[in-house]
This record gives structure tokens, C-alpha cells and sequence, in this order.
């Protein structure tokens, strides 16, 4: 586990993933990358059209995966598209899957120079994976990142859409930085 002083990096709070002014947000998408509901349809909608233009060359993304595109209207620099694991009751690869959506958007953060990254909370909407498990992987996750020595990222955060899931968060954290 990553030490708990790498949390500094960490910011948990709420509000519109749209209006966030950092290096590249991360959007649950699908497969398909063309678009959809929940944070997905408003980061197009805020982003315009031509968002997803860039998206169609990419063709798709793998669950687990991610690809990056430019914010164009939006205040973020990018986009990085990643696809989170459909909950199936927690013994088909979830937890992995959800770990590597982590992984893989700050790798492609990394690789763009993005020291700046917000995140949305990933597969907890449509895809239907509870919110307090998806909340402490993502802070492991995030954490052993911030935790390598080579590790270029400055500032993550960990974005909620609602008090109630920014209060699962805290108490995710809370359970990180001093387990029973
Ligand atoms: N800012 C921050 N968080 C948001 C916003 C926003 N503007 N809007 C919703 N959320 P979801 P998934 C939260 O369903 O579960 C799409 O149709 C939301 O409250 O957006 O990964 C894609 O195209 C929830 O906590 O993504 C895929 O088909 C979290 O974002 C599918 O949904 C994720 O909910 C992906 O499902």
C-alpha cells in the first residue's frame, strides 16, 4: 500500500466534471467511444462536436484501456477515454478492470505531459459497480501511482457528482489511512 503522505496529492470533492480546469479529465465511455449518457454525454456536450470527431478515428477502447483526445471547448487540455468493467456481482475481473482504467489513464496522462488529472467515478453510474468499492480502489490505485518515484502527476482528483458519493470517498479514505 502506498504511503498515506502521497494522499496530499489527492483531492476528493464534488461537482461537475465539465467545469474542471486541469491538464485532461477522464471520461467513462464505452467501448464504442462515440458517446452516451451520464458523464460521457455531458463531457460531449460540453466539449462540441468536435470531440467526437477525434474519437471515430480511434475506432474503440478495450474495458481496462484508455485513449486520449484534445478537450477542444472545454476548460480541461484533454480527454482521456477510458472504459470501465460492467458490474456482474464482483467475481468476473471487475476490481482489475477498474483498477486498469486508473493505471492506464495516468499512463496516458504521463505520456502527454499532463500533470493535472480529475477522474470521475468510473463504472458507478450505468455500469452499475458499488460505489464504496469502486471509491477505494480508485484511491489505492491512484495512490500506488502517486507513489513510484518516476511518477510525472502533480494533483489527482478524484471528482463526485453527488455529497453522498464524495461522503463514501472520505470514508473510503478514512478506512485507507488507518485500517482496524
Ligand atoms: N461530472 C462528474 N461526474 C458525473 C457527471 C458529471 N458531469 N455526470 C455523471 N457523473 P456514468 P459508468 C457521475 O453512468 O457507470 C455512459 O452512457 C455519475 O453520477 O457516467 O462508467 C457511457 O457511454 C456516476 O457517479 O458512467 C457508458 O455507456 C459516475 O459519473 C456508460 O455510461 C459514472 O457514471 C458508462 O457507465
Amino acid at each position: 500500500m502506498a504511503d498515506a503522505s502521497v494522499f496530499r496529492k489527492v483531492d476528493l470533492a464534488h461537482g461537475d466534471l465539465t467545469r474542471c480546469a486541469v491538464d485532461a479529465i477522464v471520461n467513462a465511455a464505452n467501448e464504442s467511444l462515440l458517446g452516451g449518457g451520464g458523464v460521457d454525454g455531458a463531457i460531449h456536450r460540453a466539449a462540441g462536436p468536435a470531440l467526437l470527431e477525434a474519437c471515430r478515428p480511434l475506432r474503440s477502447c478495450e474495458p481496462g484501456e484508455a485513449k486520449i483526445t484534445p478537450g477542444f471547448d472545454l476548460p480541461a487540455r484533454f480527454v482521456i477515454h477510458t472504459v470501465g468493467p460492467r458490474w456482474r456481482g464482483g467475481d468476473a475481473g471487475e476490481d482489475e478492470t477498474l483498477r486498469s482504467c486508473y493505471q492506464s489513464s495516468l499512463h496516458v496522462a504521463a505520456e502527454n505531459g499532463c500533470r493535472t488529472v480529475a477522474f470521475p467515478a468510473i463504472s458507478t453510474g450505468a455500469f452499475g459497480f458499488p460505489p464504496d468499492r469502486a471509491a477505494r480502489i480508485a484511491l489505492e490505485t491512484v495512490g500506488e501511482c502517486l507513489a513510484q518515484a518516476d511518477c510525472k502527476i502533480d494533483r489527482i482528483t478524484l471528482l463526485f457528482f453527488s455529497e453522498e458519493d464524495l461522503q463514501i470517498a472520505q470514508t473510503a479514505l478514512e478506512g485507507i489511512l488507518s485500517p482496524r
